[in-house]
C-alpha cells in the first residue's frame, strides 16, 4: 500500500470540537475535504462546555469574542452582556454547530487516546476511548490551550466524602452548593470568578490562597439594544480592526475595563500627589497608566504598590487585606483577571481567607482540609487549580510520529514548533493556536479565523499538488523557537520572579519555557502568509 491508494475514513481528523475544531471542520469541509471531528465531551464548545462553574464568563467583550466570517451570523446573534457568561457562549457555539450543519461530522464522547503516524502510507491512525479507530491523511489538533486540568495531589484527597469538583470539569447537572460549607483552592481567573458567586450561596466559604492575584473590576453591564445596533452598523470595520490588532481585540466595544498608558508619563518621575490623583481617578487601574512599568522592574514595583493600596482601601480586615496583596512577582507577568466584586467578597461574614504561604495544606480528610494551623470542615471542595497549559492536552495523548517517536518525549524539555503549527518528526499534523503561536495571548475567534484558515489553505495546497507528506524542517523550527524566545525577552512575562502557566511554572516538573508568541497577531500572520507565499518554505513537502 502506498500513500495514494490507502483507504481513509476521512481526509482530515480534527481532534476537539471547541472553537478551533468547529471552525476547522467548517473551513476544511468547504474545501471539499472529508472531515471527522473527535470530541471527548458530550457536547461541543470545548472550554465553554467544560468550564460551567458559577461565575464563569469571558473577559473579552462579547461583540469581539465571536466569529466574523459570516456577516449574517454576526448581525443575527444577540449578545446580552458586555462580557458574555459561559451559558451564553455555549449556546452560541451550539448555534454555530447547527447553523453550519457541523454535527453530522462530529463524534461526541469520543476522546482520542493515541494518534500514530503510519510512515508506509503517510497517514494518521487515531485510537479513541470508545475503541473506534480511524485513519486520515491529516491530523488537526484543536485540543485547546487550557484544557488539561491540573489536580493537586494532597495526601488524602481521594478520601474526601463530600463533593470534590474542579472548575474546569464542572458537572452539567450542577453541584449542590446552597447552604453548604464550601472550600475553594486557587485564586486565578477561575477562582476569582467563582468566589463571589459561591459566597452568595454558601453557609460558609473558605478560600485557600497560595498566591495573591491582580484582579480588576470588570464593570460588566447588560448590552443595550442601542449599543448593540451601533456596533453592528460598523461590524466589518470592527472585524478588520480586530484582525489587525496585536491581541485580536479592538477593545472598543466593552464596558470600561482598564486604563492604559495614553502618554509617556513615567511612574518613576511621579510625585506622591500625582499617584494619589491617579488612584482617585482610576482606582484599581491606577497601576496601569504609566509608560515605564512594562519593562522596568523598579517602576513596576511602584505601580504594584498602587494596586496594593486599592486592596487595603477595599478590604476591611487589615490582616486579610495584607494576605491579598500581590507580592514577589511583577504586574504583567500573569494573565490579568477581571472580577465582579472579588476583593469586596472578603468583607462578608461568611468568608474566610486561608493564606497558604503562612498556613499550608497538609492533607485532605474525609470531612475537610487540614492545614498546618487549622482544620476546616467542608461539604464541598472546589479546585480552581488551573491547567497544564498549552502543551498538556497534546502530551496527554500518545502522539507517535516518525520512527515511533513520542511527542511527550520530544517536548520533555519544552515545546518545539514551527509557527506553532508544525513540529519536526510529526508530518501532516497541524496544531491550532498552539505553543509558539499567539495562542492564549490573542482573542480566539479572530485568531482562529486567521490561523486555522491558514492551516486549511495549507491542507488544500497539499491535496491539490498531490503531496502526501508535509513536515516542518529542523532548521526552520529552531529559528522560529529562537525568535519566539527572543521576542519575549525583557518583558515581564520572562522576569525571573514570574511563575505562571505561560512558562509552565505552575506544573511540578514541567520545564520552564515561555510558550506563547508575544510578537502580536499581525506580525505572526504576516510571517505565516509569507511562508505560504513561498511555497510553504520551512516545511518539506513530498
Ligand atoms: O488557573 P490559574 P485558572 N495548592 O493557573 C492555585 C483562562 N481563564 O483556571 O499561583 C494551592 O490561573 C494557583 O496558585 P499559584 C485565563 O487565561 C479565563 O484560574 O500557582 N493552590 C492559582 O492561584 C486564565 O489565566 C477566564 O501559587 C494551587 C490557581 O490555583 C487561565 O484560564 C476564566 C495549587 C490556578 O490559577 C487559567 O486560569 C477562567 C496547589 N497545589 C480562566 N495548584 C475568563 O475569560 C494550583 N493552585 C475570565
Amino acid at each position: 500500500m502506498t500513500g495514494t491508494d490507502v483507504t481513509l475514513d476521512a481526509d482530515v481528523v480534527v481532534v476537539g470540537a471547541g472553537m478551533s475544531g468547529l471552525y476547522a471542520l467548517k473551513v476544511l469541509r468547504e474545501r471539499g475535504l472529508r472531515v471527522v471531528v473527535l470530541e471527548k465531551g458530550a457536547g461541543v464548545g470545548g472550554t465553554w462546555y467544560w468550564n460551567r462553574y458559577p461565575g464563569a464568563r469571558c473577559d473579552i467583550p462579547s461583540m469581539e469574542y465571536s466569529f466574523g466570517f459570516d456577516p449574517e451570523l454576526e448581525q443575527e446573534w444577540v449578545w446580552t452582556e458586555h462580557f458574555a457568561s459561559q451559558p451564553e457562549i455555549e449556546r452560541y457555539l451550539n448555534h454555530l454547530a447547527d447553523r453550519y450543519d457541523l454535527r453530522r461530522d462530529i463524534r461526541l464522547g469520543c476522546g482520542v487516546t493515541a494518534a500514530t503516524f503510519d510512515e508506509t502510507t503517510d497517514t494518521w491512525v487515531f485510537d479513541t476511548e470508545t475503541g473506534d479507530r480511524l485513519r486520515a491523511r491529516f491530523a488537526v489538533m484543536a485540543t485547546g490551550g487550557l484544557s488539561a486540568p491540573n489536580r493537586p495531589e494532597w495526601p488524602g484527597i481521594d478520601t474526601f466524602e463530600g463533593s470534590i469538583v474542579q472548575t474546569s470539569l464542572w458537572p452539567a447537572e450542577g453541584v449542590e452548593l446552597e447552604g453548604r460549607r464550601i472550600g475553594i483552592v486557587g485564586t486565578g481567573s477561575s477562582g476569582i470568578q467563582a468566589i463571589p458567586e459561591l459566597a452568595k450561596v454558601a453557609e460558609h466559604l473558605t478560600v485557600f490562597q497560595r498566591t495573591a492575584a491582580f484582579s480588576w473590576p470588570s464593570r460588566n453591564q447588560p448590552l443595550t439594544d442601542e449599543q448593540q445596533a451601533a456596533i453592528k452598523a460598523q461590524y466589518r470595520v470592527l472585524r478588520e480592526q480586530q484582525y489587525a490588532s496585536f491581541s485580536g481585540t479592538a477593545g472598543t466595544t466593552g464596558a470600561v475595563i482598564f486604563a492604559f498608558p495614553t502618554d509617556d508619563r513615567r511612574i518613576l518621575d511621579s510625585t506622591p500627589e500625582e499617584r494619589e490623583a491617579a488612584l482617585a481617578e482610576h482606582g484599581f487601574s491606577a497601576c496601569r497608566i504609566w509608560a515605564d512599568t512594562a519593562k522596568d522592574l523598579e517602576a513596576n514595583e511602584m505601580a504594584v504598590e498602587l494596586f496594593r493600596e486599592m486592596v487595603r482601601r477595599t478590604v476591611k480586615d487589615p490582616d486579610v487585606a495584607d494576605s491579598l496583596l500581590p507580592r514577589g512577582y511583577p504586574l504583567g507577568c500573569k494573565r490579568p483577571v477581571l472580577d465582579a466584586g472579588y476583593f469586596e467578597t472578603f468583607n462578608r461574614d461568611n468568608v474566610t481567607l486561608v493564606d497558604l504561604r503562612k498556613d499550608p495544606i497538609e492533607e485532605v480528610t474525609p470531612s475537610g482540609v487540614r492545614t498546618a494551623h487549622r482544620f476546616v470542615e467542608l461539604d464541598v471542595l472546589v479546585l480552581a487549580t488551573g491547567f497544564d497549559a498549552m502543551t498538556g492536552a497534546l502530551t496527554r495523548i500518545d502522539v507517535r510520529g516518525r520512527g515511533g517517536r513520542l511527542l511527550r518525549d520530544d517536548w520533555a524539555g519544552g515545546p518545539q514548533t514551527y509557527l506553532g503549527i508544525g513540529t519536526v518528526g510529526y508530518p501532516n499534523l497541524f496544531i491550532c493556536v498552539g505553543p509558539g503561536s499567539p495562542g492564549v495571548l490573542a482573542t480566539y475567534p479572530p485568531q482562529i479565523e486567521l490561523q486555522v484558515g491558514w492551516i486549511a489553505d495549507f491542507v488544500q495546497y497539499l491535496v491539490d499538488h498531490g503531496f502526501t507528506r508535509a513536515e516542518a524542517d529542523a532548521g526552520a523550527q529552531d529559528a522560529w523557537t529562537e525568535h519566539v524566545n527572543q521576542v519575549a525577552e525583557g518583558t515581564m512575562f520572562t522576569a525571573a520572579s514570574c511563575n505562571s502557566w505561560y512558562n509552565g511554572a505552575n506544573i511540578e516538573g514541567k520545564p520552564r519555557v515561555f510558550m506563547p508568541y508575544v510578537g502580536g497577531l499581525p506580525a505572526y500572520m504576516e510571517r505565516c502568509n509569507d511562508v505560504a507565499a513561498h511555497g510553504y518554505e520551512g516545511f518539506t513537502l513530498s
